[in-house]
């Protein structure tokens, strides 16, 4: 299903659209899941919308346990097969399931980021970005070619206000103003439509292309991270203190191997004897 020229894509650009390979059967279910947890939100809803405007720009994450329909999708669609063909990974461990719902009019979408200040893993991951709506190249994601092999990271911003969190440590610069100077970087985009995805890095930069403008319909995407065979957990520092205290609450211990209920392995290479 998957080339290797394109597998050599993904590692050089840091993301990779894949079309028509997600079917029908799993938009639904991830469909029914938003519904669901829409209607009763969980510890991980988080609403991005800025004071006084009508249309929301929501997401929830980690949301799999209680929904039934997440977990299929991760257990047995060809999400995590993708994701670890694309990061040449021997495994791939389930890291999170997040959905992201921006309302017809939302006037903020995602600024300038890579994941990985977010979070508390270190190595080989990725996002399989999946839309449920069509997304043409105004309301998508944008990425800086090549971004993921910088080797450096950036200050994690607030969703809503483009505030960045306080990442503490010498380690973290603050994002540059790359709208300021498009022509220093290199951007890819698609039109991704029902049944495509886009699969980045953890490290790769990228925004909502329209994130200025007012979205012209409702977009609702989901995206499953994964981490690769090298994956560690590593706590960063207070502003990943809650999803750290989280994940240990499952079993997951610091400065390891990611592998607890909450994380588990999905999928791995079969082994031919030769
Ligand atoms: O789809 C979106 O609105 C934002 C997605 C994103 O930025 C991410 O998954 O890191």
């Amino acid at each position: 299903m998957i080339s290797k020229e394109l597998v050599e894509t993904y590692q050089q650009d840091g993301v990779a659209c894949l079309r028509d390979v997600i079917s029908k059967k799993w938009l639904a279910l991830a469909s029914e899941g938003i519904n669901q947890n829409l209607k009763n939100p969980g510890r991980f809803f988080r609403d991005h919308t800025p004071a006084g405007s009508s249309s929301r720009y929501v997401f929830e994450y980690w949301t799999w346990p209680q929904t039934p329909q997440f977990e299929q999708v991760i257990m047995n669609s060809p999400v995590g097969e993708i994701a670890g063909t694309l990061m040449r990974a021997n495994h791939v461990h389930m890291v999170m399931d997040n959905w992201f719902m921006r309302e017809a009019g939302a006037r903020n979408g995602a600024p300038w980021h890579h994941d990985e200040p977010y979070f508390d893993f270190e190595g080989t991951l990725c996002i399989v970005w999946i839309p449920l709506e069509r997304a043409p190249v105004e309301d998508g994601l944008t990425f800086i070619r090549g971004s993921h092999r910088w080797g450096q990271l950036y200050v994690a911003p607030e969703f809503s206000e483009n505030v960045p969190f306080n990442c503490e440590g010498s380690a973290y610069q603050t994002v540059p103003d790359i709208d300021a100077h498009p022509e220093d970087y290199e951007f890819l985009s698609w039109d991704v439509d029902v049944g495509d995805c886009l699969v980045f890095d953890f490290r790769t930069l990228h925004c909502v292309t329209n994130k200025q403008k007012s979205a012209q319909e409702t977009q609702r995407r989901v995206t499953f991270r994964f981490g690769a065979d090298d994956t560690v957990f590593s706590p960063r520092g207070k502003w990943t203190e809650e999803t750290s205290a989280y994940l240990m609450e499952f079993g997951q211990k610091p400065e390891s191997p990611i592998d607890c209920k909450l994380m588990p392995k999905v999928w791995g290479r079969t082994l031919t004897w030769r």
